[in-house]
């Protein structure tokens, strides 16, 4: 491949919303209005004219058109994805992730709901998924608080139609590896929920579950062209990935204790070693707790990018399209949070990978900002083309190339 200099677009940026609760995704009709979830509220919608719409609000949440009282936060947990229907003109489907306490222990569900006509209420509330796993209190593993690595993100795939679903490892050894218990993976749904034809999972695994041996992705995004998923995954306190997906695959991400030197890790959750082991460089951290074990699973996807070997809180991504965006068009853009613990360096910023054909390797760009650098959480590309971007501070930008 002859490849010349990046071109990079020059950009401008717009607050669209700002003062928020944590946004964390957005999701848009053609004509502009742009679904939005806080973390700890619900789920708005904000029309073309400015106006925003409250529809959907959790326990304690107030001014919102319906209440879910089932519906909670707790640490990273709370109401994440939105998904508009790939029909929405004629059934005005819409689809949230979200903690709900509805069934003892709390889980993770998947919502589906009717939006009115008007656009100001929701209605038929459908839970298509209801078990995604959720952590409980802290006192159950010994890092991190409740809600940790909890997924979230909802997509829907532009060729198949099926809904994607990321979900966490909940800080639980056995859960991503498991063929039964649902956290760790890709969901591959139809509206309804039941498992999408082809998902393909080993035997015995539930026929939901599109990819298994995930961490903690809250990315997923489909490269224009194929059409193929790729994810983008925090990793622990090395290498967050980008992987291209195939269905039935294995992330490779396996926590549990094993007989490589991982016994005795606090409640058998070894997701953490060895940094609570002494000092060791993100490469010796690599080999020991690998995101990608594939010295126990040969066939293991393998990522296109490790974020050069670093954890910087890597949270969404998407693929750009639209020559407006020059050399842009058609590459990746991840966003990150920014996590800069132990002498990793903070990263509050968002890059342009430029992906191999073949999915296994990356080059990486970063975005000079036209707006000041925050926790970036989402990244979607809005129905006018550009780039919009919320941040963990309350902002959702409008990014343009010009
Ligand atoms: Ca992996």
């Amino acid at each position: 491949m002859v490849q010349g200099p990046v071109q990079a677009p020059n950009l401008t940026s717009t607050t669209v919303l700002s003062k928020l609760s944590n946004p964390w995704d957005m999701a848009f009709l053609p004509d502009g209005t742009m679904f939005f979830t806080e973390k700890c509220k619900g789920l708005s919608a904000r029309l073309p004219s400015g106006a925003v719409n409250r529809l959907l609000g959790m326990k304690d949440a107030q001014g919102y058109a319906t209440a879910a009282n089932d519906l909670f936060c707790e640490g990273q947990a709370g109401m994440a994805g939105v998904a508009v229907d790939p029909n929405f003109a004629s059934n005005r489907f819409i689809y949230v992730y979200s903690t709900s306490s509805m069934s003892s222990p709390a889980t993770n569900r998947v919502m589906r709901f009717t939006v009115s006509a008007d656009g100001k209420q929701l209605a038929d509330r459908k839970d298509i998924v209801t078990e995604i796993p959720y952590k409980l209190a802290a006192s159950d593993l010994p890092f991190g608080g409740p809600g940790a690595h909890n997924g979230g993100r909802l997509r829907f795939g532009p060729s198949d139609g099926f809904l994607y679903v990321t979900t966490g490892d909940t800080h639980n050894g056995e859960v991503p590896q498991s063929p039964t218990r649902i956290g760790g993976k890709v969901l591959r749904i139809d509206r309804e929920g039941k498992a999408a034809a082809g998902n393909n999972p080993p035997q015995g695994f539930d026929s939901r579950i599109y990819t298994y041996g995930h961490r903690n992705p809250q990315g997923i995004t489909f490269r224009p062209g194929t059409n193929q998923p790729f994810t983008a995954e925090n990793g622990p306190w090395h290498s967050d990935e980008v992987t291209a997906l195939v269905p039935g695959g294995n992330g490779g991400w396996d926590p549990r204790p094993n007989t490589n030197g991982r016994g005795d890790c606090p409640a058998s959750y070894c997701g953490y070693s060895p940094n609570q082991m002494g000092a060791m460089d993100n490469k010796e951290r690599s080999a020991f707790m690998s995101m990608t074990d594939l010295r126990t699973y040969p066939g293991a996807m393998k990522p296109a990018w490790n974020n050069d070997g670093l954890s910087q809180g890597m949270s969404s991504g998407t693929f750009l399209s639209g020559k407006q965006w020059k050399d842009w068009d058609g590459k990746m853009v991840v966003s990150f949070m920014g996590i800069g613990i132990h002498g990793t360096p903070v990263g509050n910023r968002l890059d342009i990978l430029d992906i191999s054909t073949d999915g296994l390797s990356a080059r990486r760009s970063t975005v000079s900002l036209p707006m000041p650098a925050g926790r970036f959480r989402s990244v979607v590309q809005g129905p006018d083309g550009n780039l919009y971007v919320a941040t963990d501070e309350g902002e959702i930008y409008r990014m343009a190339p010009t």
